[in-house]
């Protein structure tokens, strides 16, 4: 159906701030499936992992410490172009600057700046699939009970 599936998260900062049912209304009103979704806690190991990609930049460290701040709020959506709907959606990665180039974005209604901005979207399809697999989260549920039935 053409349809993809992309990994977005609300970062401590969205959680703690209440924001998690005014961004899943707007990602409803976007025409997105939620297709799953789990609050859970990064440690220090899993944050590291989900960002090696920026592992050697100076900011790292402090990401890491950001995102292990509090819970947050994984979510797999499902759209068409649902990849680069998501990343419109949630605007540039520095949320001062979304505050101006992109006011209505959601980095702009709940970021702080280009390390507190909110939101996580995957940037590509490939990354999108990697990051679902990332948190388990390209498991189908109910796989507990027919596992049962085999034993
Ligand atoms: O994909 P996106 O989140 O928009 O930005 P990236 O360039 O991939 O950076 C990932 C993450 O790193 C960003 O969401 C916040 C943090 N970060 C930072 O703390 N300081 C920067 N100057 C740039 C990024
Ligand atoms: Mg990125």
């Amino acid at each position: 159906s053409g349809k993809e599936r992309t990994l977005a998260m609300i970062k401590p900062d969205g959680v703690s701030g209440n924001y998690t049912d005014e961004i899943k209304r707007i990602i409803f009103e976007a025409g997105f499936d939620i297709v799953k979704e789990m609050l859970t806690e990064l440690d220090k190991e899993t944050a590291s992992a989900f960002y090696e990609e920026h592992s050697s930049r100076s900011f790292f460290s402090h990401l890491v410490t950001y995102m292990t701040s509090g819970p947050v709020f994984v979510m797999v959506l499902e759209k068409r172009n649902g990849v680069s709907d998501w990343r419109g959606l949630i605007g540039p990665t520095d949320a001062k600057k979304a505050k101006i180039s992109h006011p209505h974005s959601i980095r702009a209604l709940c970021g702080k700046d280009s390390q507190r901005n909110c939101v996580h979207g995957s940037d590509s399809t490939s990354s999108a699939e990697r990051e679902i697999k990332f948190f388990s989260m390209d498991v189908i549920s109910g796989d507990i009970d027919s596992e049962h039935d085999e034993l």
